[in-house]
């Protein structure tokens, strides 16, 4: 409330439960910025914040219902959200059409994210018209400009508190216990999707939520198709197999990636490619540093990538010309890093006047090279062809530094040689 301006109020909504299908629903997740102003986790719900008021914090949710609650869960009502949630008014969620007229009385920006969801827009709107009816006689200022939320709200979410640290870090501790789980029941012929399944099954036993996003486990040249989620095919002797699984604890994410040998044993090419991703990781993770900034943190990938595929002879030519008309991208076409916090991809801007926005403590970032060489492309060495790899860890940015949270996954290649297949 202290970011907003002095006529500056902010309406959040939670997000709506998604059918799967009839009468049942997907697991319900709670909208990140809802729970991250409020804790609150339950759908049907309302945040307004109006500062300068005497009840600032205004919370909109769904009411006791005893009966209903036997069938759909317990719920806080709003009294719950007076008691234990820190609001300083609570309403019933079926209230809300009714009363946003008067509370928004009195501002004249609104925080809001507009088009989004047309049946709030709707009812917001329709607020507005019973405020402007009423200002006629009392003569007080309506909202009549509409902010996005994410201005104020996901610059705050970027830079985490101790507190978050903390949850991050347990994120990233139970993210290492499952590829570690996963690496120690590799061997050929396990299926991918055993390692999913060994994977979730150690986050939820660690306390966790489950994955924080879906689990890619890709064997072969399954590593290089990015997003490849079937999971469906046996690992084979001889190939590598790529994982990217992220624990969510408390809601914050981990996010990691390792590749390693189905049967324990890097071959030569996959072991050249292998250290040439690493190489290239621990040179962005050394400029992943307070001041540094994501573009200096991917152009340090860029530059050794392109240089090795030099070396290798999957390029041609000179790396500084390789490099400035994007040739790199036939065999690395994606982002070393993102933001990671309560959502994989977190919010925050990641330019600010136009620039690729300074490092500073408290931003937790992704670094995330990898190198993919299609199976059937006919210019790369064949000893290449097929091979996907990707090494990710979460970055906390500190004073002066950074702290790898998930430095405990093995990523060097004896260590990775040593995980696999120990069960
Ligand atoms: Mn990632």
């Amino acid at each position: 409330m202290r970011q907003l301006g002095d006529y500056d109020a902010c309406l959040l909504f939670g997000t709506p439960h998604v059918v799967r299908n009839g009468d049942s629903e997907f697991p319900y997740r709670p909208s990140s910025d809802v729970f991250y102003l409020s804790g609150w986790e339950a759908p049907d719900v309302a945040l307004l914040f109006r500062p300068g008021s005497d009840h600032p914090f205004v919370m909109f949710v769904a009411e006791r219902n005893p009966a209903l609650e036997t069938w759909t869960g317990r719920r806080w009502g709003p009294e719950g959200a007076k008691d234990r949630f820190g609001a300083d008014d609570a309403f019933a969620y079926s209230e809300l059409a009714e009363r946003l007229p008067d509370l928004l009385q009195g501002y004249r920006n609104l925080h809001y994210r507009v088009a989004e969801d047309p049946d709030r827009d709707q009812l917001l709107m329709g607020a507005i018209k019973a405020a402007r009816r009423k200002a006629r006689r009392n003569g007080m200022d309506v909202p009549d400009a509409f902010i996005d939320p994410s201005r104020v709200l996901h610059e705050l979410r970027l830079f985490k508190s101790e507190d978050e640290m903390a949850i991050m870090q347990r994120a990233a501790d139970l993210t290492v216990e499952g590829h570690l789980a996963a690496m120690a029941a590799t061997r050929p012929g396990v299926y991918e999707y055993e390692l999913e399944s060994i994977i979730g099954h150690t986050f939820r036993l660690g306390g966790g939520t489950g994955p924080g996003y879906t689990t890619i486990v890709g064997g072969g040249s399954n590593a290089t198709i990015l997003h490849y989620i079937e999971n469906s095919a046996p690992l084979k002797d001889g190939d590598l197999v790529c994982v990217d699984a992220g624990c969510e604890y408390g809601l914050y994410t981990g996010d990691v990636t390792r590749t390693w040998p189905v049967n324990g044993q890097f071959t030569e090419p996959q072991r050249e490619l292998y250290q040439l991703v690493l190489d290239a990781q621990e040179a962005s993770i050394a400029v992943a540093v307070e001041g540094g900034s994501m573009r200096g943190v991917h152009q340090a990938s860029v530059r050794v990538l392109t240089e090795g595929m030099v070396a290798l002879g999957l390029l041609k030519g000179d790396v500084d010309i390789l490099i400035a008309d994007e040739s790199y991208k036939r065999y690395y076409m994606h982002g070393t890093g993102h933001w990671l916090g309560l959502d994989v991809h977190d919010v925050g801007a990641y330019y600010k006047d136009g620039e690729s926005r300074p490092l500073e403590p408290g931003m937790v970032l992704t670094i995330e090279p990898g190198i993919y060489v299609p199976e059937d492309d006919e210019n790369a060495p064949d000893q290449y062809r097929g091979i996907g790899i990707r090494i990710e860890d979460d970055i906390l940015i500190v004073a002066g530094g950074n702290r790898v949270l998930t430095s405990a996954a093995p990523k060097t290649i004896s260590d990775v040689e040593t995980a696999v297949g120990s069960a």
